[in-house]
């Protein structure tokens, strides 16, 4: 049985991925090197303080963890500028109409995500009414791949993990929900998200019909 869709936010209900991208980038220059488009596929789905370590190490910067809590800071305070201007235009395809279908099914919704800033970001597209549970990197201790984010979405939700399935656009999300013994559809690349249940480009892309087809349900 399905009882609800687990959605991540940042990649699949919303293209934060440029935004987070100029912040680490002025950020980097800042610091007297560069941040390469490339090199940002490395954070999708990876916790703030994580994608520091990962593009401090780049740049070959060493810093206290004094500096890295100021870097950090800094970078939130570029990106938040940044996210002001967003609005419902920057909803991802299909992502609005598949969540209020989940919905018209009976079925419940939840965000399952890393991001700090998820309730600011859902109020800027107008769909922080659309969620039955939002569990984001506030309430989190443990990072994807560990199944934390999106078991307490479970729970907050009243569900059997296995009657959930999660969308997801990071290798590591993917792998947190295979953790939390949930199914799961890929929004990207088929070749990269090669864990998924299957991949799709879009939430237009698939219906629930299709999702409720994937194997165990
Ligand atoms: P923040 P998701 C993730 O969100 C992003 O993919 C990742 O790039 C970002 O570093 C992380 O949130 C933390 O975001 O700095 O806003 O707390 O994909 O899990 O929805
Ligand atoms: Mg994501």
């Amino acid at each position: 049985k399905l009882s609800a869709c687990i959605f991540d936010l940042d990649g699949v209900i919303v293209d934060t991925a440029v935004h987070h991208y100029k912040a680490w980038k002025r950020l980097a220059n800042s610091l007297g090197f560069d941040f390469s488009e490339h090199q940002n596929e490395q954070l999708k789905g990876v916790s703030r303080v994580r994608s520091l370590e990962i593009i401090l190490a780049l740049g070959n910067y060493v810093a206290t963890s004094e500096e890295k809590e100021k870097m950090a800071a800094q970078k939130n305070d570029w990106y938040l500028e940044l996210i002001t201007q967003m609005t419902p235009a920057d909803i991802l395809p299909g992502a609005k109409a598949f969540v209020e279908s989940v919905r018209e099914a009976g079925l419940k919704t939840a965000i399952g995500s890393a991001s700090k800033n998820t309730m600011t970001i859902l109020m800027k597209i107008g769909m922080d009414k659309h969620f039955d549970a939002i569990v984001d990197g506030n309430k989190v201790t443990k990072a994807k791949p560990d199944p934390e984010v999106f078991l307490n979405a479970a729970k907050e939700l009243n569900v059997n993990a296995t009657e959930c399935v999660v969308f997801e656009d990071a290798i590591a999300g993917i792998e947190a929900a295979k953790n939390a013994a949930m199914r799961c559809v890929g929004i990207g690349q088929p070749a990269v998200l090669t864990e998924a249940d299957t991949v799709v480009s879009s939430l237009a892309e698939i219906t629930l019909e299709e999702v409720r087809s994937l194997s165990a349900y």
